[in-house]
């Protein structure tokens, strides 16, 4: 281990009361993308987040400096009828996963700055509850995409 990483990872344990690291120290980013729509409609992003920490973490939204507003949602259907509904947080388990996929949990990407196409890619800073972040580039993918791959 190089000092400089011990001394970040001294930093981090401190800053943490010494009991566990930032919980997205444990996090680990994946299948990243997000569904673009027409114009200026709101865009699903989607990603998969492992924890290999022994502690749960909790999502709590992201930041990004394409879109002027992220929210945390999720889809459900009733009676047939498809909603969305706004999230404090999602929680990922301890040595586990969360998948925010079309459907379900979303990212809600809000009033981009300048147009997203297709291909792009768009850095979103995920946000935990004990503060800890995580910046991870997304891929734009087309309005009839069904996953990461773009099929
Ligand atoms: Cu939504």
């Amino acid at each position: 281990m190089k000092p400089s990483r011990l001394s970040l990872l001294l930093a981090g344990l401190l800053l943490a009361g010494g009991a566990h690291a930032a919980a997205a120290d444990h996090v680990r980013a994946s299948h990243a993308w997000i569904r673009v729509l027409p114009g200026a409609l709101p865009a699903g992003a989607y990603v998969t987040l492992e924890n290999d920490g022994d502690q749960p973490v909790a999502l709590s939204g992201a930041d990004s400096t394409v879109y002027a507003d992220v929210m945390l949602h999720r889809s459900s259907t009733a009676g047939g009828m498809s909603r969305m509904s706004m999230v404090d947080s999602l929680e990922v388990p301890a040595h586990g996963k969360a998948v925010l996929a079309p459907a379900g949990y979303h990212l809600m990407l809000m009033q981009p700055k300048a147009p997203v196409k297709a291909g792009d890619t768009v850095r979103l800073t995920l946000k935990f509850t004990d503060g800890s972040t995580l910046a991870t580039d997304f891929v734009a993918r087309p309005a009839n995409a069904l996953d990461d791959t773009g099929h």
